[in-house]
């Protein structure tokens, strides 16, 4: 195969800056990956760096510690905590002939870079196994930094459950493209996803449903720290969500003393939303609450403790408006911030709590400006753009469309920033994409609807507005695609993208 090196890096999300050479850098057996004496903690880096090589090029890649600056033939891992002008998450990646010098402030930034190399070789280094051909990195300099601190994807495992190696191959496509949230509704009136130890029921009975009758299922606390572990290491942070008051048919099922009637009630397989509601008057309630929320916040390294509150139809707005309040102070009580769907702008927020912008009707927008005049900041998910489960367009068998549908480019061509009146770049945290389940069966269908759509919203959150073109997006978006065969990702092939 030739080795296509393209005249300037299709690079996705858009860097910063891009200066290009000429020549390039040749990966070979003798390469190794260096790191200072004084930089000890970017050695997981190195490691992942080396792991993803090794395969495809079959090199050994030691990562070694070196006195001095990188010599000729490495690839050199640089801390420079001082560099303020990098960001917590930028990078300056310097390809030479000779050699390649990443540098970043925080091993997180260095982790970024490494996904930019890996961007920058031939898309066979994803295959898996072994190639024979040359390794060619472009001569080039980059400067890069994320426009927002906040670049994420939902996963709903409630309505249809994902297993713990789904989510991990899910985590590493999100680090590809620099993603670094990984937000999970892990519960739903049609299923529990997280074990609970106070309330076991949860999830054995609870998490024993799906939408259409399938066997669900969920993870075990030793699981979900481990996928916790897993996304920390690609400096991906992991979002737990439990949905309150509304959307808990399945705890409710599950244990009938938190339903206000009492009585029992089988599982639920539909997909309506907005029948369930906890009972906000019983002490119960809030034990409940109390112990999920602990246990999850033991489990969550990550600040943040999403809670839901969207679509409580079946609470009435007096007793929604106090069960938010009280939520929030058993949030803040496990030392975590309190995250909501845009609906808890209708509540009293105090500083530190994060609302979730979705619905692009008028009057709920107004809720997510009401959120930030409180001193909320937003995370902009608005589902005309950044609902990965909408339909691309007539012929899409997966997916809903009660918000239109949303082809590739409605899912790049748009400005967290300037989306709801009233709330502006000082107080939006970032972007995520959501994929919900109801029509999602595998992870094979959850690939086909988020990819190439999340490519655009991760460029979104990366790249700054300006220096942003459909255009040039389109041409990049479509030379992702050997790498994403490369990785075996069933992505929807729009025709209007320019594919290679
Ligand atoms: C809504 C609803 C979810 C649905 C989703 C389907 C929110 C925040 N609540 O988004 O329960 O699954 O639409 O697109």
């Amino acid at each position: 195969m030739a080795d296509r090196a393209p005249a300037f890096p299709a690079i996705v999300p858009k860097p910063l800056a891009v200066a290009p050479g000429r020549g390039a850098f040749e990966l070979t057996r003798d390469t190794r990956i260096v790191l200072g004496r004084d930089d000890a903690a970017a050695r997981p880096v190195g490691r992942l760096l080396a792991e993803t090589l090794r395969p495809a090029t079959g090199f050994r890649l030691p990562v070694a510690t070196v006195r001095g600056a990188p010599a000729d033939g490495d690839v050199g891992l640089v801390l420079r905590p001082a560099d303020r002008a990098l960001g917590d998450e930028g990078y300056r990646l310097t390809v030479e002939p000779r050699r390649v010098v990443l540098v970043a402030r925080t091993p997180a930034g260095l982790f970024r870079g490494t996904q930019t190399l890996r961007q920058l070789l031939p898309a066979t280094i994803d295959a898996g196994r072994r190639r024979r051909r040359p390794w060619h990195v472009p001569v080039l300099t980059i400067h890069d930094r994320p426009r927002f601190a906040w670049r994420g994807m939902m996963l709903d495992v409630a309505r249809h459950f994902f297993g713990v190696a789904e989510i991990e191959r899910l985590i590493d496509l999100l680090a590809l493209y620099k993603l670094n949230r990984l937000h999970l509704h892990l519960s739903d009136d049609q299923g529990w996803r997280i074990a609970i130890a106070k309330w076991p029921r949860l999830a054995t009975h609870g998490g024993s449903s799906e939408v259409g009758g399938g066997k669900g299922g969920y993870y075990t606390q030793a699981q979900y720290e481990g996928l916790v572990r897993y996304a920390a290491a690609r400096y991906v942070t992991v979002v737990p969500e439990i949905d309150m008051p509304g959307h808990v048919h399945a705890a409710l099922s599950s244990y009938p003393k938190l339903a206000c009637d009492g009585k029992p009630s089988p599982l639920y397989t539909g997909i309506d939303v907005g029948f369930s509601s906890l009972c906000i008057d019983k002490p119960v309630t809030y034990d409940f609450v109390s112990d999920v929320v602990g246990e999850l916040a033991r489990l969550t390294p990550g600040p943040w403790i999403h809670i839901g509150g969207d679509e409580a139809m079946a609470t009435k707005t007096a007793e929604y408006v106090r069960f938010i309040g009280r939520v929030q102070s058993i949030v803040e009580s496990y030392g975590k911030r309190m995250i909501g769907w845009e609906e808890i702008g209708r509540a009293r927020l105090r500083g530190g709590a994060v609302v979730q912008h979705w619905n692009t009707d008028p009057a709920k927008s107004a809720l997510s400006t009401r959120a930030a005049q409180q001193g909320a900041k937003v995370i902009m998910s608005p589902a005309a753009h950044a609902y990965l489960d909408m339909k691309y367009d007539a012929s899409t068998s997966l997916g809903l469309q009660w918000a239109g549908y949303t082809s590739v480019q409605d899912a790049y061509a748009w400005d967290p920033a300037r989306t709801v009146p009233g709330v502006g770049a000082g107080d939006v945290l970032g972007v995520e994409a959501a994929l919900w389940s109801e029509t999602v069966q595998s992870i094979r269908d959850a690939e086909y609807l988020a990819f190439p759509r999340l490519i655009g919203i991760a460029e979104i959150g990366w790249s700054p507005a300006r220096g942003r073109s459909w255009a040039d997006y389109r041409q990049r978006l479509g030379a992702q695609a050997p790498l994403l065969d490369s990785l075996r990702v069933n992505f929807y092939r729009a025709p209007e993208i320019p594919w290679r």
